[in-house]
C-alpha cells in the first residue's frame, strides 16, 4: 500500500532512477532551516580550517567565512533532526524501498552564490557499497533550484548499469571521467524546483552538479538512506562498529541481522586518499580531467 506516490511515480523511479516532488516540505520549516543554516554561518566565523562540523570552502577566510557542507546536520540542528524523521521525508521513501530503513547519513550543501563548489559526476553506490542497493538519498531543496544556480544532475537510467571506475592512481577518488565511461553530458536531466522540493536518487544513478556562478544560493540537504536489510560491503565508507551503533540508524520500521543479498555490481572504494576531514570536495580533486570548472580564487 503506497503512502503518498502514486503508482506512476514509483514506477518511474524505478525506470529512471530518480523522482521529483515539487512543494513537498512546509514553506515555515524551510524558512527555519535558513535560519539554522544562518546560525552555523557565524560559527564559521573565525575558522581557519574545517573540521567535523563544517566542511569550508577553499576560498574561505576566518573573516569571510565560506561553508562548503554542514556535516551532519541531523546531529547538530533539531529542526533537520525532526525534519528528517518526518513524514514530509520518510513517506515516499517507505513508498519505494519498504518500511524498515536505516539512515546512512545527513549533510547540507550549501553551493553559495558566486563561488559554491562542483560537485565532479560520481555514484553514491561507489562510495558506499551494499548487499542490496535498495539505498537512496532524499534532497531537500532549500533555495529555489534553477539551470543556473548549479543545479543536482542525473544521468537517468544509469541505476541500472556499471558501477563506474572511481579511482585515480590506484586510490579511491570518489570521482569518475565521463568520457571514459561513455556519458555524454547532453543525456544528463537537471533536477530542479521551487524551493520546500524534494529530489529522490537511486544510490547507483551517475551524478554531479556544476560551480554555482549565479547570484542565488543553491543550498540542498540530503538525507541518505537505505532498507534495513541492506548491509555495507567490507571497505564502504559506511562507518559502523557494532550492531548496536547500526541499529541506532534506524529511522522507522524494524532492523534485522538478515542482510538481503541481491545480485549487484560492487567495487570496493579502497585504498582511501590520506585525508584529515577528507569530504569529497577534496577527494575528488585528484580527478585528472574534471568535468566542471572549479573557483578561480577571486573573491565572489
Ligand atoms: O550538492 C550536490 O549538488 C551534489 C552532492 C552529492 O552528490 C554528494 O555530496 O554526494
Amino acid at each position: 500500500m503506497s503512502e503518498i506516490l502514486t503508482p506512476e511515480q514509483a514506477a518511474f523511479y524505478n525506470d529512471q532512477g530518480y523522482l521529483v516532488l515539487e512543494n513537498r516540505i512546509p514553506v515555515s520549516v524551510i524558512e527555519d532551516i535558513r535560519a539554522e543554516i544562518a546560525r552555523f554561518e557565524d560559527e564559521a566565523r573565525g575558522m581557519t580550517a574545517s573540521n567535523d562540523r563544517l566542511d569550508l570552502e577553499d576560498s574561505h577566510t576566518p573573516d569571510a567565512p565560506r561553508i562548503r557542507r554542514i556535516k551532519l546536520p541531523h546531529t547538530t540542528s533539531d529542526i533537520m533532526r525532526d525534519l528528517m524523521m518526518s513524514d514530509h521525508v520518510l513517506a515516499p521513501v517507505r513508498d519505494l524501498i519498504g518500511p524498515d530503513l536505516r539512515l546512512h547519513t545527513s549533510k547540507l550543501n550549501m553551493k553559495s552564490a558566486g563561488y559554491g563548489a562542483a560537485v565532479e559526476w560520481h555514484q553514491d553506490f561507489a562510495f558506499y557499497p551494499h548487499t542490496n542497493d535498495d539505498v537512496l538519498a532524499v534532497a531537500v531543496i532549500i533555495d529555489d533550484m534553477g539551470l543556473e544556480n548549479g543545479p543536482l544532475m542525473v544521468f537517468p537510467g544509469t541505476h541500472k548499469g556499471p558501477i563506474f571506475d572511481h579511482h585515480s592512481d590506484g586510490v579511491f577518488i570518489g570521482a569518475m571521467d565521463l568520457d571514459a565511461c561513455g556519458l555524454d553530458l547532453k543525456d544528463a536531466v537537471p533536477l530542479v524546483g521551487p524551493a520546500g522540493s524534494i529530489s529522490i536518487h537511486h544510490a547507483r544513478i551517475v551524478h554531479g552538479s556544476a560551480l554555482n556562478t549565479s547570484a542565488r544560493d543553491r543550498r540542498l540537504l540530503f538525507y541518505e538512506t537505505m532498507a534495513a536489510d541492506a548491509f555495507p560491503v567490507m571497505g564502504s565508507m559506511t562507518k559502523f562498529a557494532t550492531i548496536a551503533e547500526y541499529d541506532a540508524r534506524m529511522l522507522c520500521g524494524c532492523p534485522t541481522i538478515a542482510p538481503r543479498l541481491a545480485d549487484v555490481p560492487v567495487r570496493i572504494p579502497q585504498p582511501q586518499p590520506e585525508s584529515e576531514y577528507g569530504s569529497i570536495y577534496e577527494i575528488q580533486k585528484r580527478l585528472k580531467k574534471r568535468g566542471f570548472s572549479t573557483y578561480d580564487g577571486k573573491a565572489g
